[in-house]
């Protein structure tokens, strides 16, 4: 059964699905009367969608509750997961796939491209996500994707997809899996601080992209961070890398013009500063020292893994084009580039924003 109307109406819900949002992962549905959000879960990436989803509902549940003791809005700012009408948090169909539901995030929108505000707004959201979930007990997260930000084993990925090269495509890249090469000893350095004890684990969303946050229509603020799935323990420093790679960016993820793809410092900055305001003292001096390395790693590491998609036949991300994971990879790439001439100017921003927030 593919009928996406009937699944909804497993949902006890009688409307029509339109196709919505722009993720990688996930096919993504909003209802004609767009009161709610049909999801198919990507099966492929994520292997056990019970304990996936078993994770989304404690941790909505867990927000909701904070949300309500602190003067939030547990209806608007964070996800609501429907349940069917037998009950269950989602429904897998005679064919295997799996389906659930959220409300609708009424009168807000995702961006795909920042401005200085709109990302200084996203900082807050996803530092203030991470707050919200400091005391959220760890151990109850199933992992969903093992390894995810283990950039020790996606470069790992990366060296076997060229050596098995079943799609003949080594030849067409082997500028950028050089470049990576050249900086294989970076993959160790935040993997190793975890393992050593020099960083904490904390519950992290992992997956911080601009358009995992819905900012309010109205007032431009950021009102509730979405794509929960990989919610798990992992470094504050994952999330803050990852936001920078996508939002300190001067082009889309996939330009093919690389001359418009610049790191922009002034992005950075912003995001910065919203994002450590919202952490105040939770932040130790180990990850303070890493945070403009991070982003350079983060940027790297989803880099290696759109060139490992390429290299391994456009099997993870969803693709619209021939190629386009590679032109993924050169952003990923160049941005790295600027990122490592930049370094001592983002050193000094981050320095300047902490003296500052220390007054
Ligand atoms: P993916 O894992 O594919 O990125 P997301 O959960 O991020 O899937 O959803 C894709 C897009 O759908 C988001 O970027 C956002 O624009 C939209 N979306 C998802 N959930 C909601 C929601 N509850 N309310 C409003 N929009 C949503
Ligand atoms: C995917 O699901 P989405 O589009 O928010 C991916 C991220 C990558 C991102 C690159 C589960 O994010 O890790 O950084 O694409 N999510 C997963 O755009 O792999
Ligand atoms: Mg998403």
């Amino acid at each position: 059964m593919n009928d996406k109307r009937e699944i909804l109406k497993q949902f006890g819900i009688d409307s029509e699905p339109i196709p919505f949002g722009n993720g990688h992962i996930n096919d993504t549905f909003i209802t004609a009367d767009r009161a709610y959000i049909l999801q198919r879960i990507n099966t492929s990436v994520f292997s056990d969608p019970k304990g996936l989803t078993n994770n989304v509902v404690l941790i909505t549940g867990y927000l909701k509750n904070w949300l309500s003791a602190n003067g939030g809005d547990p209806e608007r700012e964070t996800l609501t997961p429907i349940p069917t009408k037998d009950g269950a948090w989602f429904i897998r169909t005679d064919d295997g796939e799996c389906y659930r539901v959220y409300k609708t995030i009424q009168n807000a929108v995702s961006h795909d491209s920042a401005t200085p505000e709109l990302l200084y707004q996203a900082a807050k959201g996803f530092g203030r996500f991470q707050k919200m979930l400091s005391g959220f007990p760890a151990d109850r997260l199933k992992e969903t994707i093992p390894d995810f930000h283990n950039t020790r084993s996606r470069f790992e990925a990366l060296r076997t997809a060229v050596s098995t090269d079943h799609f003949s495509r080594v030849a067409l890249a082997r500028d950028e899996i050089d470049f990576c090469y050249a900086r294989e000893a970076d993959t160790d350095v935040i993997v190793s601080a975890i393992a050593e004890g020099k960083i904490p684990l904390r519950v992290t969303h992992n997956d911080t992209k601009l358009n995992n946050v819905m900012m309010d229509e109205t007032t431009g603020t950021a009102v509730c961070v979405i794509d929960l799935d990989t919610v798990m323990p992992g470094s504050l420093l994952y999330d803050y890398g990852d936001a920078l790679r996508f939002g300190a960016s001067t082009a889309a993820e996939d330009e093919q013009d690389l001359s418009l793809v610049h790191f922009d410092l002034t992005l950075f900055e912003t995001f910065t500063k919203g994002f450590l305001e919202e952490l105040g003292d939770r932040l130790t001096a180990s990850e303070a020292a890493l945070l403009p390395f991070s982003v350079k790693l983060i940027t790297m590491e989803c880099g290696m893994r759109f060139l490992t998609d390429y290299l391994s036949g456009d099997t993870y991300f969803k693709t619209s084009r021939p190629g386009q994971n590679l032109d993924r990879c050169r952003t990923q790439l160049k941005l790295v580039a600027e990122i490592e001439e930049k370094t001592p100017e983002m050193k000094r921003i981050v320095a300047d924003i902490l003296e500052g927030l220390c007054k």
